[in-house]
Parts: structure tokens; sequence; C-alpha cells
């Protein structure tokens, strides 16, 4: 629809940006933090863009109170931060650790102390290598109650004080690059596996969600999802069908669990037809129906755009353009189901990640009407590029633009009837990008250091600093 005037954000809407602990935080080994699998990943060669790691990072565990007086100069409303379960549980079960909790518990009221709204992620991604060594991490079924017991520590500590919390982040991709093209840890090549560990996944995140109930019955609490809507490269009917397969099996097979407690169909059919299906236990389906999240989490980058792809057609072969060289990124597929292609409507990133703001309004459109109108939060949105210091400043338009057509898109969203809870940008600093090192900028605070150097991690605001101020201010009008 276009539309003349287009509805205004909510007085309480939550204009946010987020982080993540080992991206940030650094002292990867300080006041009892245990080993993750990331802290150890990263140190195989050649894993990561200049082999870099989260071992300072940007300092954020010693620099939290500078962080936050910038989060609070900003005006900023929400800050969506995650909690690394090692610094709670250095061996991820047993002995809790006083010292992570007090951690966060002085974040936490350092935020709430300046207006701002802490929304906790309970995983990103940090694993304690010490379940992965006992059990296998995400493919053992003991991983449901350790997780249940971590998530009852932090509810009943920071249940009072924290209304938002995030389950899993990005699920799908967790599992996806851990277990399907090993690029995350664990690095296992094995979709029999991957579909049995993301069944294990899809029970502790209900169990999570369930326990949340008891302990935290005023909060709010949902799944982050790694959103990337499709589209089909023609009308061609074959190409339409290879769109609705690509919904199917890299959408709807995690949208579905959440909201509607079952698989979906066809791709449920694909998988059994391919001796992929997870193996469902007595009481698994209904601990799954029992569940509901409050809101889904979106974090929403770009789109796919997909074409049919014959039986011996383009697989996954698992490379990903780690070095901001544009065009090196490669299609890929699932022989028989799908296979992207550029879209050639759409601009990308030095990353080759396309740029599509409708995209994200097309998305949060279909989330909507499959699933009741359920509440959406962005949790993450971003732009990942080479930013220029230059005499203390970072002139970053192509920030700005992209920020703000994003959120021009939540507004039409919001026009065609979308609930939106909030808008949470990636990221509030700079900070390090998994595998693409330092030079993947992404934050409205620039820090100074880079994939070879830490220098003083000195902050510097950025030009898109100054203009989120002035987006919070106008509650969404100045854009
Ligand atoms: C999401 C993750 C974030 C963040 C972001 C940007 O998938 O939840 O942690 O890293 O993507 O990705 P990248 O750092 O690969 O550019």
């Amino acid at each position: 629809m276009i539309y003349k005037e287009l509805d205004k954000f909510n007085n309480n809407f939550l204009w946010g940006s987020a982080s993540a602990a080992y991206q940030v935080e650094g002292a990867y080994d300080i006041d009892g933090k245990g080993l993750s699998i990331w802290d150890e990943y990263v140190k195989i060669p050649n894993k990561t863009f200049k082999n870099t790691n989260g071992n300072v990072a940007v300092d954020h565990y010693h620099r939290y109170k500078e962080d936050v007086a910038l989060m609070k100069e900003m005006g900023l409303k929400a800050y969506r931060f995650s909690i690394a379960w090692t610094r709670i549980y250095p061996n991820g079960r047993g002995e809790v650790n006083e010292k992570g909790l007090e951690f966060y518990e002085n974040l936490i009221n350092e935020l709430i102390l300046n207006g701002i709204e802490p929304i906790v992620t309970i995983y990103h991604w940090d694993l304690p290598q010490a379940l992965q060594d006992l059990y296998g991490g995400w493919e053992s079924r003991e991983i449901i109650n350790d997780f249940k017991v971590y998530c009852e520590t932090l509810y009943k500590r920071f249940g009072e004080k924290v209304k938002y919390w995030v389950t899993l982040n990005e699920q799908n991709v967790f599992i996806g690059l851990g277990y399907e093209t090993a690029l995350h840890p664990p690095g296992v090549k094995n979709l029999k596996r991957m579909m049995e560990a993301n069944h294990i996944a899809n029970l502790a995140n209900a169990e999570a969600i369930k326990s949340f109930r008891k302990y935290v019955p005023n909060g709010k609490i949902g799944p982050s999802f790694a959103f990337g809507p499709n589209y089909a490269y023609t009308c061609k009917p074959e190409d339409v069908l290879a769109m609705e397969n690509a919904e199917e099996m890299n959408c709807y097979w995690w949208l579905d669990v959440y909201l509607k407690g079952r698989y979906p169909g066809m791709a449920w059919k694909y998988m059994e037809k391919n001796g992929l299906e997870p193996t469902i236990e007595d009481g698994d389906i209904e601990i799954l129906k029992e569940v509901k999240p409050d809101f889904i989490g979106i974090n929403y980058y770009r789109t796919g755009t997909v074409m049919a792809n014959p039986l011996d057609g383009l697989g996954k072969d698992g490379s990903m353009n780690k070095s901001g060289k544009k065009g090196t990124a490669k299609d890929s597929g699932i022989p028989g189901v799908y296979r992207t292609i550029k879209n050639p409507y759409l601009e990308a990133t030095n990353w080759d990640w396309e740029i599509d703001p409708q995209g994200l309004r097309i998305g949060m459109r279909r989330i909507s009407s499959r699933y009741d109108n359920i509440p959406i939060l962005i949790t993450e949105n971003g732009l990942g590029e080479f930013d220029k210091l230059e005499s203390g400043q970072i002139h970053d338009e192509y920030r700005i633009e992209y920020l703000r057509e994003h959120i021009l898109a939540c507004k039409q969203a919001i026009t065609d009837g979308v609930e939106l809870l909030g808008y949470c940008t990636w990221s509030f600093t700079d900070l390090l990008s998994w595998l693409n090192g330092y030079q993947k900028r992404y934050g409205f605070v620039y820090v100074d250091r880079d994939e070879l150097e830490e220098k003083e991690l000195k902050r510097y605001k950025k030009d898109s600093f100054y203009w989120y101020k002035e987006v919070i201010d106008s509650n969404g009008e100045k854009l």
C-alpha cells in the first residue's frame, strides 16, 4: 500500500541499540570467567579475518560506564546486551560465579539509573566450552536442564529489574553455521546432526520460556530470529516454488516451532524423505505447543533472492566474503530445493549484503499475517561498513541513509498494521564482527582499534550518533 500519511510511533516505542558479550566485553578470562566455544574456536588459524578474537574486543567490561554515559547523551531508550554464560557458570553448570552476576547487576543498575531499558539476551552464541567437551553442547539433551538452571539464576537475580528478555539469539545461525557450513563452532558439516541439535535448542528455548512465566510473571520474553525473507528471481512458476521452498526451509522451520509449536509440514516431509528429521521423544511436541513467546525478535539485514535448482545443482560450499572485497561472495543453494542469485534491483554492501529496506516491511507483514499479529521487536538492524576517522570525526552518511530507510519501512509496516515494540540498531559502539574482524564497523560510536593493534580504544561519536539522537528525540518523526 502507498499511504498519503503514515502512522506515528507509539510514545513508549523502544528506540534501542544492541550488542553481544563476546563482541564487546573483552576481559575473556577475568573475574572467574570460564572459556566459551568462541574463546577456543578463534585460536584455530584462519577461521576469522586476520585471526581476530574477542579477548579484549572494545573492553566494554571495564568501560561500561563510559559507554552508558554515551547512550544517555544520545537519549537511547533501550540497550540490548547479552550475558556471557561463562561469567555466571564458568563450567556451564555447578558453582555460580558471583563476580559475573555482579558485573551484569552493575550494568543493569547503570542503565536504569540513566533511564535506559535493559533488554537481556540470555544466549548469544558463547556456549561454555566445558559443556561442549562434556557432552557435545547442543547435541545432548543434557543442555536443556543446564540452560534452564542458568536462565533461572538470571531470572531470580534480575527479574525485578529487567522486563524484556531474549532467549536464544539467531538459533538458525548458530545451528546452521555451527553444523551445516562449519563456519562457526563447533565446526561440523552434518545435516542430520544439525537437525538433532536444532531440535534440542527448540526444547531448551521452550523450557526457558516456561520457567520465565514462574519467575518473571510480568516480563516479556521471546527468541531472536535472523530473518531473511525470500523473493523469487522471476515469476516463472519454478522460481516461485523455489521461493516457497526457501521460506519453508529457512524461515518457517524455526518460526513455526516458536510460534505454532510445530514444524512446517512440507519441510518436515522433505526432512523425512532425506532421513534428516530430528528425533522426537515423548513430551517434546507437548512442551513446544505449551509455550508461546510474548514477541518475536527479528534481526534483519537483508533479503534473499532465489530460483529453481536442479537435483544436481548448486550446494553450499561454506565460503563467505570476510574481507569486505565487494563481489567475492558466492551463491549457494540446496539441490532440488532452491539456489540464491543476486537481486538486480538492489545495491549491496562491501560484504555483499543486499540493502533492502522494503524487505524489512515485507518480512514483518509476512510474520504478522502468518502468526496472528504477534508483536515484533527488531532486535538488530544495521550497516557494516569501513569507516574513516578523520580529525576526530566520522562522516558515515551511508549508515544514516541505511537506517533512515529502514526506520521509514518500520513506519510503513506500523501503518500496515504490524505491532512493532521497538527498533534496536546493530550496534551502539563498534565491535568485533565474529568472522570479519574489526574493520566491518556497525556502531554510532567509533572505537579506535583495528585488527593489528588495540591502541587506546578511544571512543568517537560518528555523524550517525547525532542523527539517531534527533530521531529518538522526535520519536521517529525527524528522519
Ligand atoms: C547477527 C549477529 C550479531 C552480529 C550481526 C552482524 O547475525 O546476531 O552478533 O554480528 O549479525 O553480523 P556480522 O558481524 O557477521 O557482520
